[in-house]
C-alpha cells in the first residue's frame, strides 16, 4: 500500500485540483480529514487525453465529501492507463475550507503490455492454445474502460475451460466467447458461443480462432483474471 498526504489544503480558493497517474491497476481511496468548513471531491479521468482537465472530461468516475461532522472517502478500483484529476470544491456555505487529504492505493498488477480493445482488430492476441496449455490475462474493466476483448487460436480440437475471477472491486465481470464465423471482423450476437456464468465453464471446440470478451456492463470497477486452458 502506498500513501501520500497533502496538508496544505485550500484556504480561500473555491477549488483545488490534483493531477496524478497510478503505477498499476489499484484500489484507490482518497479521504479528507481534519476538515474545517466542508466540501466535495470529484474524481475525473482525462477522457479526451489532452493532459488537461477540461469540460470534455467527465462524468466523474467517483465522488466523496468531507466536513467537520462526516467524511465520505472516494473508493474505486482504477487502471494505470489514465491520467486522473481530483477536484476538491469548497461548499458555498463556507468562506474558507482547510483539510488534510490522504491518497491510499493497494495495487493489483495486470500482466498485459497494452489494454485490450473492444473489436477483433484491436483484440489482445493471447496466442496459440493446444491440449495441456493455458493462457492467462489479468486486467481491469469498469467505468473508464468498459471491456477487454481477447483472441486466441486453438491449434487442435479440445475441451476448453474458461475461468474468471474478480480480484478486487465490484463483482460480476461478464465473460462471453465468440467466433467470427463470417470473417467480417465484427462479432455479431449470433456468433456468441455462450457466456461464463459461474467461476468457470468448459466446452468442446474445434481448432480455430476464438474471441473472449470481458466486460462490466453495469459499470462497476473490477480487477479481474481470466484463464483459458485446454
Ligand atoms: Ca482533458
Ligand atoms: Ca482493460
Ligand atoms: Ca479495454
Ligand atoms: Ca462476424
Amino acid at each position: 500500500m502506498a500513501r501520500q498526504r497533502d496538508t496544505a489544503g485550500l484556504v480561500d480558493a473555491e477549488k483545488r485540483f490534483y493531477k496524478f497517474r497510478l503505477g498499476q491497476i489499484s484500489d484507490l481511496s482518497i479521504a479528507l480529514s481534519q476538515v474545517s468548513g466542508g466540501g466535495t471531491m470529484r474524481l475525473y479521468n482525462d477522457t479526451n487525453r489532452n493532459g488537461q482537465f477540461d469540460f470534455n472530461d467527465g462524468p466523474a468516475v467517483a465522488s466523496g465529501s468531507g466536513s467537520l461532522s462526516s467524511n465520505r472517502p472516494i473508493s474505486a478500483v482504477l487502471p494505470s492507463t489514465e491520467t486522473y484529476f481530483l477536484e476538491v470544491t469548497r461548499d458555498f456555505t463556507f468562506s474558507t475550507m482547510q483539510y488534510d487529504i490522504t491518497f491510499n492505493t493497494t495495487q493489483y498488477p495486470g500482466n498485459l503490455p497494452t489494454d485490450p480493445g473492444s473489436e477483433p482488430t484491436t483484440a489482445f492476441n493471447l496466442g496459440n492454445l493446444s491440449r495441456g496449455g493455458r493462457l492467462d490475462a489479468r486486467d481491469y474493466v469498469g467505468t473508464v474502460d468498459n471491456n477487454d476483448l481477447y483472441r486466441f487460436t486453438l491449434t487442435e480440437a479440445a475441451t476448453v475451460t474458461f475461468a474468471k475471477a474478480d480480484i478486487a472491486g465490484s463483482i460480476n465481470t461478464e465473460v462471453t466467447i465468440y467466433q467470427d464465423q463470417n470473417n467480417n471482423n465484427i462479432l455479431e450476437l449470433s456468433e456468441s458461443l455462450g457466456s461464463v456464468f459461474g467461476p468457470q465453464a468448459s466446452t468442446s471446440l474445434q481448432a480455430g480462432t476464438y474471441y473472449v470478451l470481458a466486460g462490466q456492463f453495469n459499470l462497476n470497477n473490477t480487477a479481474y483474471s481470466l484463464s483459458i486452458s485446454a
